[in-house]
């Protein structure tokens, strides 16, 4: 990239402006025309644009709303690159179409500002981590304001503010108030290296998600958010969300829905039972051997009259280093220890041995597990390695087979006594029944989903408001004291427990209850608590007396889309973020906004569904790798915006690729964008003429991009806009009416040129004052767009639709192409989205 050279480039042109743009601008000038120039109209129209107020969502405004939310960025100290940027491009080309469509748009901008890597950085470079952000925030927002998106600056939110923290501890307030939120002693992940707890889901591979030190396990005492009392309704009420499959896919194996049953067995010369959990009770036949988590209760009793005692400890000992996640793993080598003690196996009375074994879980079922090795892959691996039993009972025909693993598909049950010949999923109903008759079984569901760990003994997060005396006990802060504010001048270094715990005047403080003498809670809350509420905060950022209106949450959150299914309408329109976070934030905010659904804090719809339509934006691969600060492949956009400006920049984000996709960020790709923007204000500025004309071309190409747009599929939207200027080029002369569409059509896509150019042809108002422009049906080509259908889920066959079909119209083109599939089935529901798919639900 060119060094910067004062002396050689005039005041118009910034510091590294690029030779062939300066060069080409020159050339213009010395024709005698105004070349264009990004450098000069960008910062000229975003200062415009600023102080207009264009782009503030009114709150009392008649007009239907459209609410494009971008997930808020964690300012870190290296700024944005270029993948990044790609989010928030497509957010804004579509936010100003919805606003050229005559919505009353809200596209708000914050900092998700709390949380370890800025505490961290913090440590490492001496710097408080409030000034640290702060800094942070402000090259975020000096690089944010450079693309030129409409944000709604004046509704900028802060997570580490008390302004906004006050508001995410009256949220835990509610939740605790309600016995949502409650605190207990549990074995849970601690990185040893950032010495804090981790969530589940911030451990990787048994790795803290952060620093990739090893997790271990340590008993605490921990907060907790009952997100499991909200598991099947944040599983069922996926179906409904215009969101990827594969986001739902995520979800629903994050929440981890098993249907089965609970079946009791005696243990021999005992009076007592164990319990455990299968998703086979059909297999019971074949279960060989019980096996019980290292941690089960049961094992305290059996060591008594153990002579393995010695071994026993040290194999529980031995297995609390390990993480769940390594636990499961498939590749591990199965280990296990003999407990001494026998289980009656209650369908055939047969004494089965009990061992310890780390693949079973202690939180997962009831901690034990019967154990079907000619079934289940794990029990097959034990069975073998420890020379137990295999007894086949299910089988592909009615012939037992030499398994040389382990048979895991339904099929006809063999020695089985009774049950032989019945297909495996009517003995498993069966066998459930009858053992439920005995009060030996009851049908059982369980959920992968665990309930949410959120206090960290970390500095740079909001306080837990909680008190606990030494008469009363536990204390919630009472609503009227918040916030609880964070001291400043602390020590925040890491040393296992709450820095917050060596502030005496934080710590020490009198009950609410009764005045006594009294210590608050050191413990901070997870940042995905501040995260999982901020998209009501835009609705209303500047309320001190709640923490939205319920007027402005039910405008900007309600039904905005007419066409939306029944149930899930409304909430936030258009919401882009990474893959990354199709499990933590947006599970955390479903539950959060369901939860205060459910408590009647809020009902801006029916379910509390709060993110209507998701649309998850690929990665920018540079060399080989995802563009990433740590694979040192990063290119700033500063840097571009200096040579070539901000609309150049903005269309070749959206040109590289389908949005969706991960894309390969070529060096030059940008100078062919800038080339085009060239060739546009050339187009303008020498064809427009006051004759009438009419255009089929032209026609066309409003057509095709209002399409796109619709479809989100604006690479493709920024090539046909290319080659209508490569016809426009040829022509003598372009009509003013055609040209003032043509100007509508690029401004989402290059909003300062096509501002310019609106104000060139003589226009006082901002061309986003106007209405996208429509097109003569009679002078295109009818299209159509692929619809796939799906049978629960699954996509089935793709076919051919106008666009504008509405449900009954695409049903019945649905229905005749698959009909051998509905065959005989009822169909239980029908969704339909729009150019995206139909998905029939059959039983
Ligand atoms: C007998 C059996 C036979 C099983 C068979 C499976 C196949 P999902 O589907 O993930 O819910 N299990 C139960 N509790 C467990 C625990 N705490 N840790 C590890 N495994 C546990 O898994 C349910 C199955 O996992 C249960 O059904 C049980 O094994 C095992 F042919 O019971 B099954
Ligand atoms: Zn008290």
């Amino acid at each position: 990239m060119e060094k910067y050279s004062p002396q050689k480039i005039e005041k118009k042109w910034p510091s590294s402006a690029s030779a062939s743009a300066k060069a080409s601008a020159d050339k213009k000038a010395a024709e005698g025309k105004l070349g264009y120039n990004p450098h000069v109209i960008e910062k000229k129209w975003q200062d415009k644009w600023e102080k207009s107020g264009l782009y503030k969502a009114d709150d009392s405004s008649k007009k239907p709303k459209f609410y494009c939310l971008d997930m808020f960025p964690y300012p870190s100290g290296e700024g944005l690159h270029v993948g990044h940027w790609r989010g928030f491009v497509l957010s804004d080309v579509i936010a100003r179409y919805q606003m050229l469509k005559g919505k009353n748009v809200l596209h708000p901008m914050g900092w998700d500002a709390f949380g370890l890597p800025a505490e961290n950085t913090a440590i490492k470079n001496q710097i408080h981590p409030r000034l640290f952000t702060q800094k942070a925030i402000a090259n975020f927002r000096k690089q944010l304001k450079q693309i030129g998106a409409m944000y709604n600056w004046s509704r900028e939110i802060n997570t580490s503010e008390p302004e906004y923290y006050q508001w995410t501890q009256w949220l835990f307030l509610q939740l605790y108030k309600n016995k949502l939120a409650y605190r207990k002693k549990a074995p849970v992940n601690w990185c040893p290296s950032c010495q804090t707890v981790l969530a589940n889901e911030q451990v990787v591979g048994s790795k803290c998600e952060r620093c990739e030190s090893t997790v271990t396990k340590k008993d605490l005492t921990q907060w907790f958010f009952r997100i499991t009392d909200f598991a099947e309704d944040l599983l069922k009420d996926l179906d409904e969300l215009d969101w990827p499959e594969r986001v739902k896919i995520l979800q629903r194996n994050w929440i981890g829905k098993s249907e089965g049953a609970l079946v009791k067995f005696k243990i021999d010369h005992s009076n007592q039972n164990i319990e455990v959990f299968t998703t086979r009770p059909d297999t019971l036949f074949g279960a060989t051997f019980m096996v019980l988590a290292p941690e089960h209760p049961f094992i305290e009793k059996l060591k008594v009259q153990n002579s393995n005692v010695k071994i026993i400890d040290e194999y529980i000992s031995k297995t609390r280093q390990e993480s769940d996640i390594d636990r499961e793993a498939n590749e591990k080598e199965k280990t296990g220890v003999l407990t001494g003690a026998y289980a009656i196996n209650p369908v055939n009375n047969q004494k089965i041995p009990i061992w310890i074994a780390d693949y079973v879980l202690a939180n997962y079922g009831t901690g034990a597990c019967m154990c079907v090795p000619a079934h289940d892959q794990r029990d097959f691996e034990f069975a073998q390695k420890f020379d137990l039993p295999i007894i086949q009972v299910i089988s592909q025909n009615d012939q037992q087979q030499k398994l040389k693993q382990a048979y895991t598909d339904e099929g006809m049950m063999i020695n089985s006594d009774s049950y032989n010949g019945l297909k495996s999923s009517e003995a498993k109903k069966k066998i459930t029944q009858d053992l439920a008759e005995k009060n030996i079984a009851k049908a059982s569901v369980n959920y992968r989903l665990r309930d949410w760990l959120i206090s960290r003994q970390r500095y740079w997060g909001a306080p837990i408001p909680i008190i606990y005396c030494q008469k009363c006990g536990e204390v919630a802060v009472p609503e009227k004291d918040l916030p609880i504010k964070l001291p400043e001048d602390i020590e925040f270094k890491p040393h296992g427990e709450s820095p917050l715990k060596l502030s005496s005047k934080f710590l020490n403080t009198a009950c609410p209850r009764c005045g006594g003498k009294a210590i608050r809670e050191t413990d901070t809350m997870d940042t995905f608590v501040d995260s999982s509420w901020y998209y009501f905060r835009y609705t209303d950022p500047k309320n001190n007396k709640e923490f939205a209106g319920q007027m402005k949450i039910n405008y900007w959150m309600g039904a905005g889309l007419p066409t939306r299914s029944s149930k899930s309408e409304g909430g936030v329109d258009f919401y882009v973020g990474g893959i990354e976070h199709a499990v933590l934030h947006l599970l955390y905010g479903r539950f959060i906004s369901k939860a205060l659904h459910k408590l009647k804090i809020i009902n801006f719809n029916k379910n509390g569904e709060p993110f209507q339509k998701l649309f998850n934006i690929g990665m920018i691969h540079l060399h080989g790798a995802k563009m990433s600060k740590s694979k040192g492949n990063i290119v700033s956009p500063d840097d571009l915006i200096d040579k070539y400006g901000t609309d150049a920049l903005r269309g070749y984000e959206l040109f590289i690729g389908p949005a969706e996709l991960d894309s390969q960020w070529q060096a030059l790709g940008i100078s062919g964008v800038y080339r085009f923007l060239e060739k546009i204000w050339e187009v303008f500025n020498s064809k427009i003429s006051n004759k009438t004309q009419k255009d089929s071309q032209i026609e066309q190409t409003i057509k095709t991009v209002t399409e796109e747009i619709g479809s989100l599929k604006l690479n493709t939207t920024i090539s046909h806009l290319m080659e209508l200027f490569n016809y426009l080029k040829k022509q003598k002369e372009i009509s003013e009416s055609y040209a003032r569409k043509i100007n509508i059509l690029l401004a989402p896509f290059f909003p300062h040129l096509a501002e310019e150019l609106w104000k060139l042809q003589g226009n006082q108002e901002s061309v986003f004052k106007e209405s996208w422009p429509t097109y003569d049906k009679t002078l295109v080509k009818a299209s159509t767009i692929n619809l796939p259908i799906q049978v629960n889920g699954k996509t089935r066959k793709i076919i051919q639709i106008n666009p504008e079909a509405n449900q009954s119209e695409a049903q019945k083109l649905a229905e005749k192409e698959i009909t051998q599939l509905l065959k005989g089935k009822a169909i239980k529901k029908v969704i339909f989205v729009p150019c995206r798919i139909i998905n029939f639900v059959i039983e």
